[in-house]
């Protein structure tokens, strides 16, 4: 029995505030002095195929009344939330300033990393596999994930998706985060990438090429980072790392140019080197782990979606300097004639980032017939996630399929795609007879909801009960797949980290063993630290979650003295 809930809260004025229920009929909410603010009935019963039970939606949107509060039946109670301005304000930040704590090559001091300090990590010079003799600098960057390894193509989605959130939703990112460089002038989000980018570009070798990944030879032991001290290793260039490090450095050479011209040169300098490299090798060169070795592998059996976010980056930056951007469009169109699908943000699948770049340039430079093919992808696809949404009583766009290692970023993800046909459609709006206008607001507002289910079920609407944001919600997940957190001695884990979530198909040995075969997907989840099939955290699957809270924000902000402040920064 449960009544699931967003644990954080729903904003004051949402038409609709959503909860799933496993008991029909009357529901009340009920403020800290157990007063009742709304009384209302659950909906008709929905055998959900999601978690493959029979639930009821319950709809509580005309509730609105900021403050504290639970819903209750006659049998039980849900967790309590907040329903106020802003309510996603404090995850968010969060999310971000996580990041702060994955940073190698430099000690986490007490003022910014209160108790999970550790001293400098990782500082010995690097190894360059294959190449007797040959030795790297490459401190810096974020740890990827629960392990040390720092890997390119995970480290530009990271970004991607950071950088594109702040430039479309910039009014979300203006708080501090109590970050070394916080009150610099520059908006912390870009401090904070900034980090890593310094990192990539030292992966960067002279002719362009980019190792794929800095690691270990093996996965380090449940230590603290200063006491990992393995030799690490530039593992083989790949044309995936190349082509994201070149995608990534010309989008954050638009993003910097405002605030710091030289980086933004520096950045510029090293797309254009990456995509020289990327012509003299058109064939892919793709990536596998050296026998033995058993760090992340990141491995892909295509460069053509990494190769089409460059050139869509590329194309940009030139137009933004004045340069001929032909070369760079006609290898955009020859991608795309291949019919590649470019609806993903993923570290596989990065074909969305050449969607987003072209569709939200206010020059248009890719001109009609390329947006085109852009816009009609990506609305199909948004219109068959909002069917989704219609298909299971959390009112997601999942299937059960798409519950696999790290569903929580399939979850997100999907959360950026409907974001992106928003913004296409309001760019749309203006102009428009009004029955067409009509049209389109709704079919925003439809997208919008879809949004919504996809944040409300991170954060506890979900058949496990727990939120997936660390610190965040009444029964948030504290015992993430993070070696620092195992190490350090300290009971609760820093705020902020987005657990992969649910895995119908676990990976690790203590889910296998736990989970039951036919276990319904949404189901397949351990608040474990031994489960790094479920329960691990990684930089990628926050900086997605991330751009759908700033959507969310962006939109509950709008219309106020802190709204929409649209800058074309890049
Ligand atoms: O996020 C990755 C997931 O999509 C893959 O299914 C999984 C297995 O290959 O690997 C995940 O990435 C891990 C990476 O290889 C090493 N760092 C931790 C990542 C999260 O588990
Ligand atoms: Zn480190």
């Amino acid at each position: 029995m449960a009544i699931m809930v967003n644990q954080v809260g729903y904003e004051t004025n949402a038409a609709s505030k959503k909860a799933v229920t496993s008991q029909p009929g009357s529901y009340v909410l009920k403020n800290a002095a157990g007063e009742v603010i709304w009384k209302g009935q659950a909906g008709d019963a929905v055998q959900d195929p999601l978690c493959g039970e029979t639930l009821y939606p319950l709809d509580f949107g005309d509730a609105k009344t900021a403050g504290r509060y639970y819903l209750e039946n006659a049998e039980e109670r849900s967790d309590t939330f907040e329903i106020g301005k802003d309510v996603l304000a404090g995850v968010h930040n969060a999310m971000v300033k996580a990041l702060y704590f994955q940073r190698c090559g430099c000690a986490l001091e007490e003022k910014y990393a209160g108790p999970y300090i550790h001293a400098a990590c990782h500082m010995a010079d690097s190894r360059v596999y294959g190449e007797e003799g040959h030795s790297l600098e490459a401190r810096g960057g974020w740890h990827d994930a629960g392990d040390y390894g720092r890997y390119i193509t995970p480290g530009a989605v990271t970004v991607g998706h950071l950088l594109y959130a702040y430039k479309l939703y910039p009014q979300s990112f203006r708080e501090l985060l109590n970050i070394p460089e916080s009150g610099n002038g520059m908006a912390d989000v870009l401090n904070e990438c900034r980090y890593e980018l310094e990192w990539m570009l030292k992966l960067q070798r002279k002719d362009g090429g980019v190792y794929h990944k800095l690691t270990a030879w093996r996965h380090a032991p449940f230590v603290m980072p200063e006491e990992d001290l393995d030799p690490f290793y530039a593992y083989p260039v790949s044309s995936m790392a190349v082509a994201d490090f070149c995608a990534c450095m010309a989008l954050a050479a638009r993003a910097y140019d405002s605030v710091d011209r030289v980086f933004a040169w520096r950045m510029e300098a090293a797309a254009k080197l990456s995509w020289q490299w990327l012509e003299e090798n058109p064939e892919p060169v793709l990536f596998v782990n050296p026998q033995g070795s058993n760090t992340g592998e990141y491995g892909d059996s295509t460069d053509a979606d990494e190769r089409l976010w460059a050139a869509a980056e590329m194309m940009l930056l030139a137009a933004r300097r004045g340069e001929d951007s032909q070369k760079y469009m006609a290898g955009l169109r020859q991608i795309l004639a291949s019919g590649i699908a470019v609806t993903d943000f993923g570290w596989t699948d990065v074909a969305g980032f050449a969607a987003m770049a072209v569709l939200t340039d206010f020059r248009q430079v890719a001109g009609e017939e390329i947006r085109d093919i852009f816009r009609h992808q990506v609305l199909e696809e948004a219109d068959r996630l909002a069917d989704l949404g219609t298909r299971n009583v959390f009112a997601m766009a999942m299937e059960a399929g798409d519950f696999c290692w790290g569903s929580n970023m399939v979850v997100t993800n999907r959360g950026i795609l409907l974001a992106l046909a928003c913004e296409i459609l309001q760019a749309g709006i203006k102009g428009m007879p009004r029955d067409q206008a009509q049209e389109a607001a709704a079919r925003i507002a439809r997208y919008q909801e879809v949004i919504q289910a996809q944040a409300d079920y991170l954060l506890g609407k979900n058949i496990t009960g727990y939120s997936f944001v660390t610190g965040y919600g009444e029964h948030a997940y504290r015992h993430p797949h993070l070696r620092t957190t195992a190490a350090d001695g300290i009971d609760e884990p820093m705020a902020g980290w987005v657990s992969g979530g649910p895995n119908g198909k676990p990976g690790d040995e203590l889910a296998i063993r736990e989970i039951p075969a036919g276990t319904p997907p949404m189901k397949c989840y351990l608040d474990r630290e031994e489960c790094y099939s479920l329960n691990e955290m990684t930089i990628y699957w926050n900086s997605s979650a991330v751009f759908v809270t700033a959507f969310l924000r962006g939109r509950a902000l709008a219309g106020t003295d802190s709204g929409r402040i649209h800058t074309d920064h890049c």
